[in-house]
């Protein structure tokens, strides 16, 4: 190797290392793909996500790719992976927001996402607004059967003209529009849920990229190994008439609704006792058929991205169409 190329790479090497420090964590600060007006801050809401026994890892891809495989694969695929949270989530909702340069390789169905191995045994969901480089991904489940691994992969086009240096940032940004939020939550959704997501939003977001590096460098993506932690405890609660849909009556139909009426269905399905009150049953039969089953628990999560990426019907609106 000539003296020249190694000197290139000792100062690719030290790009990284800089570049990986400040790009580190903190997901909300400002949004490094430029991306305006729908995403926020996470509120804490007065809780302290330190407190989360569950602290887990969102992490998207982080791609060191040498330019001359660069022009040979311009597809590249970015991976979201979950790190400390083995069977302790079911709903998760995420915006997934990318550099203007980049194009997302959508399906003939206009689907991006592609459900990894953590997310095999939940339901998912998905919506891509391309026009405003925004992808929303949820998943709901009966259980906690959220694991540690790839839960999303998705897959972006680099533009034509790429040059050694050239950085394309992948996010995850937080949106939160009349009480619908993003979602990173367990089943029981009790406070250490709440301090899980808190935590998720706040401090447990890695952000990706794909940086053009020089010709013959490689370095592959590292990926963190996964640790189990004990299983979170079930409950349930209210008593009054519901709002259609919103089992847990927190005021908005989301994952987590989704996520308990697949659970009920299948403990009715499975002859096991219902952990649901007589009024969240009436309020889980969504489609008013009598009978409470996936069905009903589609259309929440259906309800759900369709709020996340801005749509403002009312849910008997919305089901009507
Ligand atoms: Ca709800
Ligand atoms: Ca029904």
């Amino acid at each position: 190797m000539k003296k020249n190329q190694i000197i290139a790479m000792m100062i690719t090497a030290a790009m990284t290392i800089t570049a990986a420090t400040t790009t580190a964590i903190t997901a909300f600060a400002g949004s490094a793909t430029g991306v305006t007006g729908m995403y926020t801050e996470y509120d804490l809401n007065g809780l302290d996500p330190n407190k989360a026994e569950t602290k887990p890892t969102i992490a998207l891809s982080r791609i060191e790719l040498p330019i001359n495989v660069a022009q040979e694969n311009p597809v590249q695929e970015i991976e979201l992976t979950v790190t400390g949270a083995e069977k302790k989530y079911a709903s998760t909702g995420f915006h997934i927001s990318y550099d203007e340069r980049l194009t997302a390789v959508a399906d003939e169905y206009g689907d991006v996402g592609i459900m990894g191995p953590a997310g095999s045994k939940l339901m998912q969901d998905q919506k891509a607004n391309l026009d405003s480089r925004s992808i929303f991904l949820t998943t709901g489940g009966s259980k906690d059967n959220g694991r540690d691994g790839v839960l999303w992969t998705m897959e972006f086009r680099l533009p034509e003209n790429i040059a050694v240096g050239d950085e394309f940032p992948i996010e995850i940004l937080y949106r939160y529009i009349d009480g619908t939020g993003d979602l990173f939550s367990s089943k029981s959704n009790d406070e250490q849920s709440d301090l899980m997501q808190a935590w998720v939003f706040t401090n447990g977001i890695e952000q990706g990229y794909i940086r053009i590096t020089e010709a013959e460098i490689e370095e592959p993506v590292t990926e963190e190994e996964p640790t189990i932690e004990e299983e979170p405890a079930i409950e349930e609660e209210p008593e009054e008439e519901l709002p259609l849909g919103d089992i847990n009556n927190d005021g908005t139909i989301n994952a987590t609704d989704a996520s308990a009426i697949l659970c009920t269905y299948a403990l009715i399905q499975t002859g096991q006792e219902v952990e649901l009150t007589p009024a969240q049953l009436r309020a889980a039969d969504i489609n008013r058929d009598g009978k409470l089953d996936a069905r009903d628990s589609s259309d929440a999560l259906r309800y759900y991205s369709y709020l996340s990426t801005g749509g403002t019907l009312e849910f008997v609106d919305f089901l009507a169409q």
